[in-house]
Order: C-alpha cells, then structure tokens, then sequence
C-alpha cells in the first residue's frame, strides 16, 4: 500500500511513522508513505498557502492553488482509492473503517490547519472526510497519524502471530480481555488461576467472558 500525505508540518509526522509497528512495515516492502510539504506548491516566494476567511472571522483558511496543485500532481502519477481530509466535521474513525481502508493500493491524505481549508477543494477532490473522534486538535497531521497506524498495522504480513490483529480490542466488536506477564504473583495479587493450567479451550471461554465483562462495564453502547 501507498500513503501519500499532504501538510504544511511534515515534522509531525515524522516520528510516528518511522518507529516501532510502522517502520517494520515499510523496511518490509508492504507500505510505503510519503510526505509531501504543501509549502512546496505555494503561491509565491514567501510560501503563502493560507489566507484570511471570505466574510471575516478570525483563522486563516488553505487556499485552494496550493492544494489543488498538490493533488493534481500526485493524481498525475496514480490513482487514489480514496482522497481523505482529515477533520473534526469528517465521519468518526472505527475499526470498521481501518479494516476496509486497509484493502487499499493508494490513499491519499490531506491534513488542515487553523480554521480548515477551501470548501471547493473539498467539494471537487476529496472522497472520505475523518474524524478521529469528538475533540479538536490544532491539525489533521496526528489524525493522520493514527490513520496511517491502525491502517497499516492490517496489511497482511505487517504483524506477526505474536502481534496478531485478529485479538485487537474492537476487532470482534468487544474490548479485549485483561493479559498477565510474570511474575504470577505480584504485590500478593496472583494471576487468575486459568491461564496457569495449560486448558486451551477454558482459557478462551475465560477470555470471551472477561471481554464481555469488560466491554459491558466500560463500553454498553458497543453490546
Ligand atoms: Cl481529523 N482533525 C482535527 N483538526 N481535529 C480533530 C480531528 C481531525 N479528529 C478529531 N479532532
């Protein structure tokens, strides 16, 4: 799979991509993401890509040339599965969506910053609108982020047996049950007896009942 990702603060994202999960994955060939700095298509010398709201207000707005120079040269070279803006009003991100999303070839990424941008772009270019929950952040680059993770951890090959996405929180529609490392007893609390035994079968309907639990508790709106 192939992430390209529009911004004006690459440096956000920069970090996130390039460790741990996500390193993996592309040191192994199976994605590859790619920064594309919007200053780069600026409209003039000074790297103007915002400008003040028609109708006033405070917050700058990114203009449509930047952006639609940007898209249009990377739409050039290949053909985007989806063109995703990343913004509060956007449709709210579940794993549903990561699952479908990581089926894709190409996607492409647009963050905004400060009050959003151009209506138009969003209109002509922009297929999937996200929001990665109900809070705002200063811009889409750390949405962006956890798209391009929760996305790229589901590519075949990128976990192993070990890491495997399949018993993820969500991914069956519960929480995940609780997990125990040594020692198997720690501070006088000890490790629930079933998962010492070695009976498969008793552990997985352990498991099953404590994620029941567990998501009846904290999340009743999931059941
Ligand atoms: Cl995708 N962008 C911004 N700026 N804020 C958000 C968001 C996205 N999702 C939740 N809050």
């Amino acid at each position: 799979m192939r992430i390209d990702i529009i911004t004006v603060l690459p440096e956000l994202l920069e970090s996130p991509l390039n460790h741990s999960i996500m390193k993996r994955a592309q040191e192994k060939g199976l994605l590859e993401v790619h920064l594309h700095p919007l200053r780069n298509f600026a409209i003039n010398k000074h790297g103007q890509v915002d400008d003040m709201q028609y109708g006033g207000g405070a917050g700058m707005v990114i203009m449509c040339e930047p952006l639609s120079k940007a898209i249009e040269a990377l739409q050039s070279e290949r053909t985007y599965d989806q063109i995703i803006y990343l913004t509060p009003d956007g449709k709210n991100f579940k794993q549903q969506m990561a699952n479908t999303l990581s089926l894709s070839t190409n996607l492409l990424m647009i963050c905004g910053h400060y009050k959003g941008i151009d209506q138009r772009i969003r209109d002509l270019y922009v297929t999937l609108e996200i929001s990665i929950g109900d809070y705002v952040l200063s811009g889409g680059e750390l949405a962006a982020a956890v798209l391009v993770d929760s996305i790229g951890r589901l590519i075949p090959g990128v976990l192993n047996d070990e890491t495997s996405a399949l018993t993820d929180s969500h991914q069956d529609g519960l929480l995940a049950p609780p997990v125990y490392t040594r020692p198997a007893e720690f501070k006088n609390m000890k490790v629930p007896e079933v998962l010492l035994n070695g009976n498969f079968a008793l552990i997985e309907e352990w498991r099953h009942e404590q994620a029941l639990q567990r998501t009846e508790e904290r999340r009743p709106d999931l059941l």
